[in-house]
């Protein structure tokens, strides 16, 4: 997966910014398990990189982010083969969802099954106005299962995820948008640049203070409140010993923009 190499993935770094592109536009980029695994791959060498301070997923090509897992691939599965491809598509995407480093999906046409589900792994989901999003799996004999029933409820309501997950339907980047599935649309032509945009603002913030919001809201979303709020606390606190609080707070005092140094 070096740069430039054709595969199902490519992984390109420009300006602090890994771009991780799914790669088989002719399968309206549909994940197999090679995908996956690639996916996986290039998250991690990001995540490692300290050169790199933002991930960005989106899909080659004008039509799809991801049209889903590969149903091809899946049709031939049996129940064994099934619950562990679900398992390794859940453990692929918590990779991301749990990166220190904020992970933004940009969203460049269908986002369907396992492709929702991916956007909904990234922490912030910038869209094409062309996008379309949808958890069909229920016309296929499915349920979502990479997340789909759980992360679409909590950030749309229950009553709204469950209409998308039992009608299968799509809706628009714009509904999507209204409901609080994504966070922006932008003109599909300007996906790109906006979202390069979008990162190269989360790149000049603090690296440390960014790894301890993204565990202070993944984290704490999954406890009771009195215990968020105790972990919120404690995260809070660890900040003040870190370089990267006494250059934010002094170049605040003094006037000039902060050199974070991510310690
Ligand atoms: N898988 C494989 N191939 C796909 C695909 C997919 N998901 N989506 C599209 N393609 C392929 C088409 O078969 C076609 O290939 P050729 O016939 O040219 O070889 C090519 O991409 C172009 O697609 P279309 O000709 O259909 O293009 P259209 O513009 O007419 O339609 C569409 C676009 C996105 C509406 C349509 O392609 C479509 O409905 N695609 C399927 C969408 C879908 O149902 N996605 C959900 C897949 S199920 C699990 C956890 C998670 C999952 C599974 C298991 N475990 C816990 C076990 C996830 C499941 C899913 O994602």
């Amino acid at each position: 997966m070096e740069q430039g190499a054709p595969t199902a993935v490519e992984y390109t770094v420009r300006d602090r910014v890994a771009w991780i592109t799914v790669n088989r536009p002719k399968k309206l980029n549909a994940l197999n398990r090679a995908t996956v695994q690639e996916i996986t791959v290039a998250a991690t060498r990001a995540i490692d990189d300290p050169d790199v301070a933002v991930l960005v997923l989106t899909g080659a090509g004008e039509k799809a982010f991801v049209a889903g897992a590969d149903i091809g691939e899946m049709a031939a599965m049996d129940a064994r083969q099934g619950q562990d491809f679900g398992r390794f598509l859940q453990s692929s995407f918590d990779v991301l969802e749990r990166s220190p480093k904020p992970v933004i999906a940009a969203v460049n046409g269908f986002a369907l099954g396992g492709g929702c589900e991916l956007a909904m792994a990234c922490h912030i989901r910038i869209a094409g106005e062309n996008a379309r999003f949808g958890q069909p799996e229920v016309g296929l004999g499915l349920i979502p299962g990479a997340g789909g029933t759980q992360r679409l409820q909590r950030l749309v309501g229950r009553g709204k995820a469950m209409e998308l997950i039992l009608t299968g339907d799509m809706i628009s980047a714009d509904e999507a948008h209204r409901i609080g599935l994504v966070n922006r649309v932008v003109p599909a032509a300007e996906l790109r640049t906006r979202v390069a945009a979008a990162a190269a603002g989360l790149a000049a913030k603090s690296p440390v203070a960014l790894a301890r919001a993204i565990d202070a809201v993944m984290t704490g979303g999954d406890l009771g409140l009195d215990d968020a709020m105790r972990l919120e606390a404690a995260l809070f606190g660890l900040c003040f010993a870190t370089s990267d609080m006494k250059e934010g707070t002094s170049a605040f005092l003094e006037k000039r923009k902060p050199e974070f140094s991510g310690t």
